[in-house]
């Protein structure tokens, strides 16, 4: 018993997940969802061997540095990472772990669902028809603009970008991507995608923007008012990365002017809250952070964690670790 390392979970998980963990080890779950505030994220990660946490958990430096010595895993639940000072757990000796890849493909259905559904007005038409205001079909009535054709504009070609890029082919989009360095030439092949060295470039020439590109300090409010004004009038924006890259008040202003026709986002600058001038505008789809929110997608979260925990336990290397902030992914793997 006493071997088994203490897991302290900061949210509940999936019920098959925490079942496996209270098999496994010695967990600390929690009874009820609410997120934990920095004073307790702070208690809670005083006593573990493991620490758990999830998106809604700022692990700032100051809560790295209220961990015991014997913690040395932080193994997150979610792919982004950018909640979590990686820098400040490296130096304290910690690893950081995520779980990528289970929650591409829903991810993925998620923004495509959004760029078929904005154009094509549908959150707004089903608003309207519960408002009593489909009144009869008309040849006139609620047009929106054709998805066939146009060019998608993929901001960050990992796992996610690349998943919505073989989607987007199945619509009749042509896809163009920006990325900090560009794909391998087999993969950029395969994914028949067209790269612009630079996103100023990019946004110039295409319809609807998807951003698929992970928070960092390069990329905080890469959109914004200047980068918004470089796309066309008549074009579109998803999100289903991180709030933070979209400079949310100059999106909003964009919109309400009719200088973008219309956005789809699933993540916010400040969440839970969208910015207000958002919710009055029909032209844009607010999904609540629901990009791996699949029974399926969060059971598999779940057991990355698991198997994270478990190599660590046995000395083996972990195999989601996160790399040191600045470290060049390979796209390829
Ligand atoms: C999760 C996400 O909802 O993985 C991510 O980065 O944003 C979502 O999959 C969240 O992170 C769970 O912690």
């Amino acid at each position: 018993e006493s071997t088994r390392p203490r897991v302290v979970v900061t949210r509940r998980l999936p019920d098959q997940v925490e079942a496996r963990m209270t098999e496994l080890f010695d967990v600390v779950l929690r009874t009820d969802d609410a997120p934990m505030s920095h004073t307790d994220l702070k208690a809670a990660i005083a006593d573990c061997d493991v620490f758990v946490p999830t998106v809604t958990d700022i692990i700032d430096a100051d809560i790295i540095a209220a961990a015991p010595q014997r913690l040395r895993l932080i193994a997150n639940f979610g792919a982004g990472t950018d909640h979590i000072d990686v820098a400040a757990a490296h130096a304290r000796g910690m690893t950081v772990t995520n779980t990528p890849g289970v929650l591409t493909e829903d991810t993925a259905d998620l923004a495509m669902g959004l760029i078929l559904a904005v154009p094509r007005r549908l959150v707004e038409g089903d608003r309207r028809l519960r408002a009593g205001e489909f009144t009869g079909w008309s040849p006139t009535h609620m047009l929106g603009h054709r998805v066939r054709g146009k060019r998608l504009g993929i901001l960050g070609m990992g796992r996610i970008g690349s998943a919505v890029a073989r989607r987007a082919h199945a619509f009749g989009l042509s896809v163009h991507y920006h990325n900090r360095q560009r794909v391998p030439d087999t993969m950029e092949r395969a994914l028949d995608a067209r790269w612009h060295d630079t996103l100023e470039d990019m946004l110039t020439d295409i319809d609807i923007l998807s951003i698929n590109a992970p928070l960092t300090p390069s990329t905080r409010h890469l959109i914004d008012g200047r980068t918004l004004a470089l796309m066309k009038p008549d074009s579109y924006l998803v999100n289903t990365s991180r709030g933070e890259i979209v400079d949310e008040v100059a999106l909003a202003d964009a919109l309400a002017h009719g200088r973008l026709a219309g956005a789809g986002l699933d993540v916010y600058e400040n969440e839970p809250k969208p910015h207000s001038a958002l919710l009055g505008l029909e032209n844009v789809i607010l999904a609540p952070h629901i990009g791996s929110a699949t029974h399926e997608s969060r059971r598999e979260m779940g057991e990355k964690v698991l198997i994270n925990i478990r190599a660590h336990m046995d000395n083996h290397a972990c195999p989601d670790r996160v790399l040191p902030p600045g470290t060049r992914l390979s796209l390829a793997s």
